[in-house]
């Protein structure tokens, strides 16, 4: 039995443990906050608003965490961390930020997770549910804590994006809809394998809620589902289909196929926003959101910025910033996507990923790739066009600029994290975006 009276220890300082420091102090729950960073970004913070509350930088205090009656561990941070050993054979409990929005949820979920997608689903069924009248309240990994946005009065509906570090530590969320939009190799820095990964992922599949499965992707063919999306014209509940020599977005009924919208009306082109597309349908249709407000939706729906993000002209090469593609699988749909030959700028923290998977599709679409970031050489391993280092983005931007005729494309989308570098993704796209305006 746990004592009320031991606290509750948060691991971490960041916008997660902040955001649980503030939830569990409003419900009077006694709380210590630790961060093994000498001066985590929410310290400040935290003494201003809570002067009280005791906290523990620059280590993890394994004793006073072997005495908690519950941890809340950060996502950024796993449970194999040394520190926590002692409290794993006592049994505490180590629960993530959303296990305790599940405590208090007063309104249906819809969790989203992915490899690639899930902040873009999210918003864009975020304003599909907007569009219709919903209140509706957004966040998750897109950014705002689900704790946070519990404060507010319950809403219709609350759409979570998750990410695999979240669901590690979740165990009864029961969300009214879930779907894993798609599984490309990421985060190998933290997972033992790719199936530990998949694995974590297809947690978000749990409770009496409806299932979403992608049926294009081999990994969620032995998933129990409810509904299934696809990019092909011969599966998937939500799929595309032929009419006219038009395509459209569709919808199966009954065994008929039922065209929605012409994917020529979509304001974002291209078959990754297709997926995406099909999938924010496929969602709402479980919820029991008003079709027309969907498709309205669709057609002026405009995207995130950092996410294949069109930026300028420059002498007939078009410029794109894809900071967000952090991962191969990302950096791979970004190329394709553009269906035009382009010189890449790729590279950074790689995260313990494989690269091979590049090689062909860079082949095939790219006239040359500038590498930048401390794991540009394992990039440069697997490419067999030319390759350009650079020592900077400015740098490789110019020297991108330099290589690419009239009517290809400049994309950068660097299939690694932006840690060794940049401040985060938007800091890489913002210093992308200034370099190409200074062209
Ligand atoms: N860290 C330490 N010591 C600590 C605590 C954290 O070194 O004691 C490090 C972590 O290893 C990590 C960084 O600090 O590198 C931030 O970790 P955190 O868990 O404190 O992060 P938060 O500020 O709480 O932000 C988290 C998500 N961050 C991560 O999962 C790393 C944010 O997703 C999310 O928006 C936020 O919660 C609200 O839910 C960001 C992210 O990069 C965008 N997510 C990964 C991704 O999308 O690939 C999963
Ligand atoms: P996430 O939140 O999962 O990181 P985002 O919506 O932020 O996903 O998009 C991140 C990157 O993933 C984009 O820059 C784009 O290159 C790629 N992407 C977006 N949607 C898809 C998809 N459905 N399939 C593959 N890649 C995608």
């Amino acid at each position: 039995m746990q004592s009320p009276y031991k606290p509750t220890v948060i691991m971490g300082m960041g916008k997660t443990g902040l955001a649980c420091a503030n939830f569990l102090i409003n419900q009077n729950i006694p709380i210590i906050i630790m961060d093994n960073r000498a001066s985590p970004p929410g310290l400040s913070m935290l003494k201003q608003k809570f002067p009280e509350i005791p906290y523990i930088i620059g280590k993890f205090d394994s004793n006073q965490l072997s005495q908690a009656n519950e941890i809340i561990i950060s996502p950024g941070l796993s449970k194999q961390e040394p520190a926590l050993a002692k409290a794993l054979v006592l049994g505490i409990p180590i629960i993530s930020e959303i296990e305790l929005f599940s405590r208090y949820v007063n309104a249906p979920v819809v969790a989203i997770t992915g490899s690639n997608g899930k902040s873009t689903v999210t918003t864009l069924l975020g304003e599909m549910a907007q569009q219709a009248g919903w209140k509706v309240q957004v966040g998750g990994n897109l950014g705002t804590p689900a704790i946070e946005l519990l404060c507010t009065q319950a809403p219709d509906i609350y759409i979570l994006e998750l990410s695999s570090f979240q669901l590690e530590t979740t165990s009864s969320l029961n969300p009214a809809v879930a779907v894993v939009l798609n599984i490309s190799e990421d985060h190998m820095d933290r997972y033992s394998s790719l199936s530990e990964y998949i694995a974590t992922k297809q947690l978000i599949y749990q409770g009496n809620g409806k299932f979403i499965i992608n049926a294009d992707d081999p990994y969620a063919v032995n998933t129990p589902q409810n509904l299934s999306f696809s990019l092909q014209t011969d599966k998937g509940d939500f799929r595309i289909s032929r009419q006219n020599n038009e395509l459209y977005l569709a919808k199966v009924e009954n065994d008929e196929v039922i065209p929605l919208l012409p994917v020529a009306e979509m304001y974002l082109q291209g078959s990754i926003m297709q997926a995406n597309a099909l999938a924010a349908l496929a969602l709402g249709h479980a919820i029991q959101l008003p079709l027309a407000a969907m498709l309205d939706t669709l057609k002026s729906f405009k995207g995130l910025p950092h996410r294949c993000a069109w930026v300028a002209n420059k002498q007939g090469v078009d410029f794109f910033n894809d900071s967000k593609g952090t991962n191969v699988g990302a950096t791979i749909a970004a190329i394709q996507g553009l269906a035009r030959k382009s010189i890449l700028i790729a590279g950074g923290e790689s995260k313990g990923a494989d690269f091979t998977s590049l090689t062909d599709v860079v082949a095939k679409h790219c006239h040359a790739v500038v590498l930048i970031g401390e794991d540009a050489a394992l990039l440069a391993k697997v490419l067999s066009v030319p390759v350009y280092n650079s020592n900077s983005l400015e740098n490789a931007v110019q020297q991108a600029a330099k290589l690419a005729k009239s009517g290809d494309a400049v994309l950068l989308s660097p299939a690694c994290a932006s840690f060794d570098m940049f401040n985060n993704y938007e800091h890489r796209g913002q210093v992308f975006e200034n370099a190409v305006q200074k062209l």
